[in-house]
């Protein structure tokens, strides 16, 4: 292998046993209580594949007496894969690597005070969402309305997330005074700013649940505005898929390249990456409305070219771990222009899930520059195009990483140890394949108009039979399968390792695996490079942030709320 030039980093060492203890139990509680609700989730995904595959199984008595309708499931499906498993995983995951990186102490009471109203909002939520009183899809949007129940839990869980904010950011500011003159090391630097976009993120879900639909429904207010409930919807709902997948390139930048033997190219370029995220993921939502009234075409357009931007620090990513892949690949001895994939170590199952989701990113990443430009909009606006786009991009880029990452992380964390590589891998490869095959199945689909949200599998057959969509639908059927198996190999090999017992030192056996790189960013700001220099104050740069998203959002909202429509609401199930 290559000699190392720098120095790995080192975690500083904590020397109070029962305080980082408490740290990794409360880490543990976060990622296994996400991984539940992966788990009731993504059982319920292939019975919607075989819906799209053309066979309707919500006539089984079994599931009829499970689910109150395709509806119900796919209410459930959205929120518990895409909100709950999300959010409890990086919750936990984005709390843990700055404290370690930092080296920082936190007030445990807080942290846990906030796991425990996290998950009271969660089973808030979860009760209407279980009686099919809360039946609206994960963007839940008006005049379909909910009980208030609904609502209030979502608000709770969701407005959890910014006491998390509140901890990292305040610990990272101590840090900074602290350490006057030092340069953020990179992993915390990256979750700091990954929170600050969250925080500017949130605000519009927030708005809107709190200012605009409690109050609905709990019959205070006669009426809302479907359309500025959309839009403070869309304002969180585009940023969020950077809330879920930066905590992934977190691991794909600083802890892959050691996983394949080789080192992260560039500190200050990843940097810029994440300060660009902060600035623009959010004055972008628009996207999502093209077909929507009432937003003029400069808007949609201004929205459209800054959403372009967006994939710039995503294309940046993709060069730079390819490129920190290729190095480490050639340390290993690999030749050639393509040869030297062969070398990469792909029967790791925690290596190969996360590069395997990288791939999928590529093609997720490609179809969201379709879905943005608003000539092809409407080609693929509300068709099963759609869910393929993003079970490549959160259903794999974001949940295979994530698969990948638990499988070291719960070692580090309890002491426990994978019992099954082999099975592992073959999860994960299962996984890939049956999402590829899923993806392929419904933009296909998608290009033929097949709607998506709908029960197409109990619609008439003559609506779809004029269509040549008999090959794509099969596709989809066989994907629903193969996902199934690939989950019951996952969660098999993730709860045997949980419950098995302790029997290494997590910190010896399965340490943080920090990479090394090849373009340090410094500890010293005095010495730094301009770009280090100019990205280390995250505090300015958040306010920049939400400056752009007033002046990106203001004149939009203040025009619906010029000529704002209170309806009632509506309960269609
Ligand atoms: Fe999207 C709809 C546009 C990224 C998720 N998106 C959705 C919805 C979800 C979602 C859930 O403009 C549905 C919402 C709903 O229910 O209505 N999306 C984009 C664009 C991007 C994008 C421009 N989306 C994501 C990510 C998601 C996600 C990330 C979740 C995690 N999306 C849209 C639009 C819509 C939309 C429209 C509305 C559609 C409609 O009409 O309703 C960009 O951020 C994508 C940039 C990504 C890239 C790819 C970079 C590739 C990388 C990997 C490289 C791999 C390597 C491996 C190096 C440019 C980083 C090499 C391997 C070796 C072996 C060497
Ligand atoms: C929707 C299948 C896993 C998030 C859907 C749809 C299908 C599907 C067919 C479209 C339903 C429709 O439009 O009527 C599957 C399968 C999975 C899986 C087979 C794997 C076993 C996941 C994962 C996530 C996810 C891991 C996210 C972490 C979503 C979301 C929706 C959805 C957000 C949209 C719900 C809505 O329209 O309200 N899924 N899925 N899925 N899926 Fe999945
Ligand atoms: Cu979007």
């Amino acid at each position: 292998a290559t000699p190392l030039v720098h120095p790995i980093r080192e975690v500083p060492a904590v020397s109070d046993a029962a305080y980082l203890a408490s740290l990794k139990k409360v880490t543990q509680y976060y990622i296994v209580t996400a991984f539940l609700a992966l788990l009731i989730g993504v059982l319920i995904g292939p019975l919607q594949a075989l819906n799209y595959g053309g066979v309707n199984v919500y006539e089984w008595p079994i599931i009829r007496n499970l689910l109150g309708s395709y509806y119900q499931g796919l209410s459930l499906h959205g929120v518990l894969n895409a909100l709950v498993f999300t959010q409890f995983f990086i919750s936990g995951w984005m709390l843990y690597l700055p404290v370690r990186d930092l080296g920082m102490r936190i007030n445990m009471k807080f942290a846990w005070f906030t796991y425990i109203v996290m998950t009271a909002g969660l089973l808030m939520a979860a009760v209407p969402l279980l009686l099919n009183r809360a039946t609206l899809l994960y963007t839940f949007y008006p005049p379909m309305q909910g009980d208030a129940l609904f609502y209030i839990g979502a608000a709770i869980m969701v407005g959890s997330s910014l006491f998390v904010v509140g901890q990292v950011v305040n610990m990272w500011l101590r840090w900074k005074r602290e350490n006057p003159g030092k340069v953020t090391p990179l992993v915390a630097f990256m979750s700091v700013a990954t929170w600050m976009m969250w925080a500017v993120a949130s605000l519009g879900i927030v708005i809107e649940v709190v200012a605009l639909l409690i109050p609905w429904s709990l019959g205070l207010v006669g009426g809302v505005d479907p359309l500025i409930s959309k839009t403070l919807f869309w304002w969180t709902g585009h940023a969020i898929v950077y809330f879920w997948v930066l905590p992934a390139y977190i691991s794909w930048y600083a802890f892959l390249p050691r996983h394949a033997g080789g080192r992260i190219v560039s500190e200050p370029l990843t940097r810029l990456v994440f300060v660009i995220f902060l600035l623009n993921s959010v004055p972008v939502g628009i996207h999502h409305q093209y077909a929507d009234p009432n937003i003029s075409n400069l808007w949609k357009n201004i929205h459209m070219f800054l959403t372009f931007l967006i994939a710039v620090p995503s294309l940046l990513t993709a060069f730079s771990v390819g490129a920190a892949l290729e190095d480490a690949a050639r340390a290993r001895g690999g030749r050639g222009l393509f040869g030297w994939i062969g070398k990469l170590p792909w029967g790791n199952a925690i290596f190969s899930a996360q590069v395997l989701a990288m791939i999928s990113f590529i093609a997720g990443g490609a179809g969201g520059i379709v879905n943005a430009s608003s000539t092809f909009s409407g080609v693929v606006h509300n068709t099963a195009w759609i869910p393929g786009h993003f079970h490549i991009t959160v259903g794999t880029a974001t949940t295979l990483s994530f698969m990948g990452i638990a499988l070291w992380l719960i070692p580090h964390l309890t002491g426990k140890r994978l019992p099954s590589m082999k099975i592992a891998s073959a999860s994960v490869w299962t996984w890939f394949i049956g999402m590829m095959v899923f993806a392929l199945g419904m933009h296909w689909q998608g290009l033929y108009g097949v709607p998506r949200r709908s029960q197409v599998s109990a619609a008439l057959v003559e609506t779809f039979n004029d269509l040549p969509i008999a090959f794509p639908t099969l596709l989809t059927a066989i994907s629903g399968v193969i996902l199934l198996v690939s989950a019951l190999l996952y969660f098999y090999v993730l709860f045997r390792m949980l419950l098995s017992g302790r029997v290494d030192n997590g910190e010896t056996a399965a340490p943080i695996p920090y990479s090394e790189a090849i373009s340090p960013a410094g500890e010293n700001l005095a010495t730094a490079s301009k770009l280090v220099k100019a990205t280390e104050p995250l505090m300015a740069l958040w306010a920049v942030a939400l400056v752009l998203v007033i002046l990106m959002y203001g004149p939009v909202l203040a025009r619906m709320f010029a000529n704002m429509q209170l309806v009632p609401g509506w309960r269609l199930y």
